[in-house]
């Protein structure tokens, strides 16, 4: 039974959910919900890690106890506290703290006073108006959870980490039947979107194996629930809640449906228009001519060639002026992973990574980087210990020694340091000099108005060793809305200044979003997409970085770390 990272994650968060709304201590909870965190956002599958016989405790916020209870439901797909907690109060209590103005107080009362166990009875009680007299609710709040009701069903959406180890395994077992020829995942996760909604997955299959695929299909472990199953078509819900299509074509059509199904929905609507003027009907069984004779549909090449268009990558399908961009052969040339040179962004155990400069500085040369910044955090960020200007000081001394033995490669000096809310740095310019380059972040107040928000970044800008601004908004996807800020005037003011944004690229993080991106390099704001990595496998989130990227039409030379150190230190402005 393969047991996912978004299987582990889901069990983690009920636990905490359960535990909160029982009323459990308040530290117990969050060492719950951080390792929810903390699994759901990582780049590699914790079951191979097992199998690997890789510690998990070298995972952030995973200490024994919950690296044994991760064995547990790696081996038996569940949990026994979870079956306990869910005795103890109702399976779907949870559920209850995803609507807006519910806590684990108040989900607790509804549970006791009215035995409502669930949305449905949620939602029961609510129509009832039997909320309104509950102690500490009232006719308001009634409404309220109504509301919130009616839009949750809207929402859920999964971040693209989670889903690829998924869409992975799924792909590997359908491909293993050797039923099928061709496999590939459509959809958002093909245009790489930072959250997947649901995945359409698309096969050909061997002459009279269609229906073997199907049955496959809907035999997978990982099913919890079967939606459809059809000759061509079926659709099922996995135990992480993620609903999978999966749709059988002929090889005639492959092209075709790859495209339609590929999306988005806006980018099909633009193309299908442009077959329309040229008299062609375009549709997920190919192109047709006005006597409905098929005259394209085997690749995706194919259906833009007869619309005269060159091939657009799925990353850029968004009808966002792509298709006016083709049109002029104007197309951008994708920047690919294997560009990247480096990592501009890391952490040690110094502050609040996990393994030391020398095992830093092996992954990445190991990955084939060139360079890569140290960048710990400032003292002002006393969470990760951060560093004063003596540790620092020290940190900086350590890298020139170790520099001394690479070949090929070097570990750059760097800080993450703290924009203060007045807009200072949190270190004074006398040890900022001495690196070779700073990543400045906003870690706190987070809530202030946009206008003080953009000044006080703007501010910081002013400082002459500022460089590069860290994950530019602090949102995190589906958890932290992103800082007000006027991205526009941080884009110029960072121009006039020489200096750049980064794009953050933690699963969770993708910060700059696409639109962002694709404004930067309007701009002319030059781009580093840094991994942030706190481990040495975080390196590999940089593919991530890398699709959003290309989501925003970013080139080779918008991106400051495929550069050589050379070019670099070029750019980041220093005189000694
Ligand atoms: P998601 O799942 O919400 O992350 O986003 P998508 O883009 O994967 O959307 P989905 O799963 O609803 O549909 C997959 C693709 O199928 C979509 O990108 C474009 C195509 N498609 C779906 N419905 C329509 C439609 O009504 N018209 C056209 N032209 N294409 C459609
Ligand atoms: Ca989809
Ligand atoms: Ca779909």
């Amino acid at each position: 039974m393969p047991v996912h990272n978004a299987d582990i994650a889901k069990i983690f968060a009920k636990v905490a959910d359960l535990l909160e709304i029982q009323g459990a201590n308040p530290f117990r909870v969050r060492a719950y919900r951080n390792a929810a965190r903390q699994i759901s956002s990582l780049s590699r599958s914790v079951r191979d890690m097992l199998e690997q016989n890789k510690s998990l405790t070298d995972l952030p916020g995973i200490g024994e106890d919950l690296a044994g209870k991760i064995e547990t439901i790696v081996e038996t797909g569940t949990l026994p506290l979870l079956q306990e907690l869910m005795k103890q109060s109702a399976p779907e209590l949870d559920e209850l703290l995803r609507i807006p103005g519910l806590g684990p107080k108040r989900a607790q009362t509804l549970f006791k006073e009215l035995h409502v166990t669930n949305l449905v009875e949620l939602r029961g009680a609510a129509e009832k108006r039997k909320i309104r007299d509950l102690h500490g609710f009232g006719e308001k709040t009634e409404k309220q959870i109504l509301q919130g009701l009616e839009q949750r069903t809207s929402e859920q959406r999964t971040k693209l980490a989670v889903v690829e180890e998924v869409a992975k395994s799924l792909t590997e077992y359908l491909d293993a039947s050797n039923a099928t020829k061709k496999i590939m995942v459509a959809g958002s996760y093909r245009r790489r979107k930072e959250t997947v909604g649901d995945l359409d997955i698309l096969v050909t299959c061997r002459q009279g194996s269609q229906e073997k695929v199907m049955t496959r299909f809907v035999e997978y472990d990982d099913v919890e629930q079967v939606v459809s199953q059809g000759k061509t078509r079926s659709t099922v819900i996995l135990r992480s809640g993620l609903q999978v299509d999966l749709r059988a074509v002929a090889a005639v059509s492959y092209g075709a449906a790859l495209h339609y199904f590929t999306g988005s929905k806006a980018h099909n609507i633009a193309v299908r228009k442009m077959g329309q003027k040229k008299n062609l009907k375009i549709n997920e069984y190919g192109v047709f001519d006005n006597r409905d004779k098929r005259i394209a549909g085997k690749t995706e090449e194919e259906v833009y060639e007869k619309v005269d268009l060159p091939y657009i990558e799925p990353e850029m399908r968004e009808d966002r002026g792509e298709i006016e961009a083709a049109k002029m052969g104007r197309l951008p040339q994708l920047i690919t992973l294997d560009q990247i040179l480096g990592d501009l962004h890391s952490h040690t155990k110094e502050t609040d990574g996990r393994y030391s400069l020398e095992e830093m500085a092996e992954a990445a040369q190991k990955v084939g980087y060139k360079y890569l910044a140290v960048s710990n955090h400032s003292k002002h960020l006393t969470v990760a210990k951060g560093l004063d200007a003596k540790r620092l000081a020290e940190q900086i001394e350590k890298i020139d020694a170790l520099n001394e033995d690479f070949e090929d490669f070097l570990l750059l000096k760097a800080i993450e340091v703290d924009i203060l809310e007045d807009g200072s740095l949190d270190l004074p310019d006398s040890i900022l000099k001495e690196l070779d380059l700073t990543v400045c972040a906003v870690h706190d107040k987070h809530n202030l108005p946009r206008g003080k928000q953009t000044e006080r970044i703007i501010r910081a800008m002013d400082n002459r060793y500022f460089n590069i601004l860290a994950h530019p908004t602090g949102r995190l996807i589906n958890e932290r809305r992103p800082c007000a800020v006027d991205m526009e005037r941080l884009m110029d003011a960072a121009r006039e200044r020489g200096c750049f944004m980064e794009l953050n690229a933690q699963p969770d993080r993708l910060d700059l979003n696409d639109i962002y991106c694709k404004m930067a390099k309007e701009m002319g704001v030059k781009i580093a997409i840094s991994t942030d990595a706190h481990g040495v496998d975080d390196l590999q989130d940089m593919r991530f970085g890398v699709y959003q990227a290309r989501r925003g039409w970013l080139e080779a030379e918008d991106v400051l770390n495929t550069k050589s150190w050379t070019e670099l230190r070029k750019l980041f402005r220093r005189d000694n």
